[in-house]
């Protein structure tokens, strides 16, 4: 079945408590920047500038609301009492630790948020949702519940979008999420072939593992989503990667891949077995050529493809081919730089080159496509969904003001403990979900 259909880009709204904690360790931004001040007001408006931007230029742009931090129920469940205030004063002086998991703005990097399958491939024709469990990181691991509301809440028509529940939360069905899905196919409203990439196999760790950072995508993860998402074979590839480059910092495949329609853009210490991938790929799209753009070590290190996030960057439609959305910091490193006015010269599908700041993300280790959650809708799909988080010219004034309104300007871990901060981050909170239009999610809203 082929139907019309666009690709949609739910991005997340950076929360009011984002921090640098360095809880992520194999990301290394994350953890050289542990303990800087952040701004959490210019991340916000670093975000919203990329979506409104990514919007004027006609592409389908939704907002995922951020999660409640700190998240108190996390910190009762491990044995903090009293009221909230009391609650923060103990977590802040008996476990700063698990305060800062607690605390952590990780919300807002949606990628990691679910893996979605859309309705041209599932056998019953809709869009299929896991949330990830993202259950390499405690601070991440909190996620699920809420993610899975808001999507429930954003998708809601059961005829049209199926949500399943996230995978057991251990590490063997470590579950990243889209950051580790790409679905190539020759047009977002036909059959694709949805390529998962995985660092390890938790029955099988074996000495291909990688032995610096964790590997937090299993095999096996891979595969229970795609069968949840009743995936055929012939509609799955799974790949490993590369554990070198899980030891140099790619702790998710999109930190050195990204792909649209059927363009791959990757560099050559992506995948463990690159010839392989690529053939299956190619065979299982058939008569759909696989156009793979490949950046090689000497054009780009590994290294410099960490630091700048090159391939983290998006691959949109345009009209006569492709538009890549990169970091600032790619232009900023001479040779990527370089690498980039080579690209836009030489024969492939890459129009155009445009930068976007998200410094402020960039510094815990998310770029432009870390911040986005892909979702391919037909056009009926499309006006299914509650269409209150579509970004338009009104609600991105109304969501600027509202940053502008409730956010600070300046963050340091210790804040976290501040009970100011709980409250107001719950009073931007409980306006942005009447903005939007989505009801209660929240704990705090229950
Ligand atoms: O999971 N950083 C996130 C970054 C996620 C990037 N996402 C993708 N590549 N799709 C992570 O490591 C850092 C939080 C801190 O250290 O304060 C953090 O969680």
């Amino acid at each position: 079945m082929s139907r019309h259909a666009i690709e949609s880009n739910l991005d997340g709204l950076v929360g009011p408590t984002h921090n640098y904690s360095g809880l992520s360790p194999g990301n290394l931004a994350s953890e050289s920047n542990r303990k800087a001040e952040s701004s959490p007001r210019q991340a916000a408006l670093q975000g919203l500038a990329k979506m409104k931007r990514l919007a004027d230029l006609g592409y389908v742009q939704g907002v995922m609301p951020p999660h409640e931090r700190p998240h108190i129920p996390t910190l009762r469940a491990l044995g903090f009492g009293g009221d909230d205030r009391r609650i923060l004063s103990d977590a802040a002086s008996r476990a700063p630790e698990i305060l800062a998991a607690a605390g952590s703005a990780s919300a807002m990097w949606t990628a990691n948020a679910a893996t979605v399958s859309p309705s041209a491939d599932t056998p019953d024709h809709r869009v299929h949702f896991t949330p990830a469990n993202l259950a390499a990181t405690f601070h991440r691991s909190i996620e699920p519940p809420v993610t899975g509301r808001l999507l429930k809440s954003i998708f809601p028509d059961e005829t049209r979008f199926v949500h399943h529940a996230p995978l057991p939360g251990v590490t063997h069905f470590g579950d990243e999420g889209a950051a580790n899905h790409t679905r190539l196919c020759a047009a977002h409203g036909e059959p694709g072939v949805e390529l998962f990439v995985y660092g390890q196999i938790a029955f099988a760790p074996g000495r291909r593992a990688p032995t610096r950072f964790p590997a937090r995508q299993t095999l096996e993860a891979s595969r229970a989503v795609a069968r949840l998402h009743g995936l055929t074979e012939q509609r799955c590839v799974f790949a490993r990667q590369d554990p070198a480059a899980i030891d140099g910092g790619v702790f998710h495949n999109d930190v050195i891949a990204v792909g649209n329609r059927n363009v791959l853009f990757y560099h050559e210490q992506a995948f463990l077995d690159e010839t392989a991938t690529l053939h299956t790929l190619q065979e299982k799209l058939g008569d759909t050529p696989l156009m793979a753009v490949r950046v090689s070590s000497d054009e780009v290190s590994l290294e410099q493809a960490v630091s700048s996030y090159l391939f983290n960057s998006q691959l949109l439609d345009r009209a006569d081919g492709m538009l890549l959305a990169v970091p600032a910091e790619c232009r900023a490193q001479p040779q990527v730089s370089r690498y980039l006015d080579r690209l836009l010269a030489e024969d492939n599908p890459i129009r155009e080159v445009s930068v976007f700041d998200v410094k402020q993300s960039m510094q815990n280790g998310g770029g432009p496509a870390c911040l986005r959650l892909r979702v391919p809708l037909t056009d009926q799909e499309l006006m299914a969904m509650n269409r209150g988080i579509l970004l338009d010219e009104a609600l991105y004034e109304r969501l600027v003001t509202w940053v502008q309104a409730h956010y600070r300007d300046r963050l340091s871990v210790a804040d976290l403990a501040d009970p100011m901060l709980l409250e107001e981050s719950r009073k931007a909170l409980d306006e942005l979900t009447g903005i939007l239009g989505l009801g209660s999610v929240y704990d705090f809203q229950l």
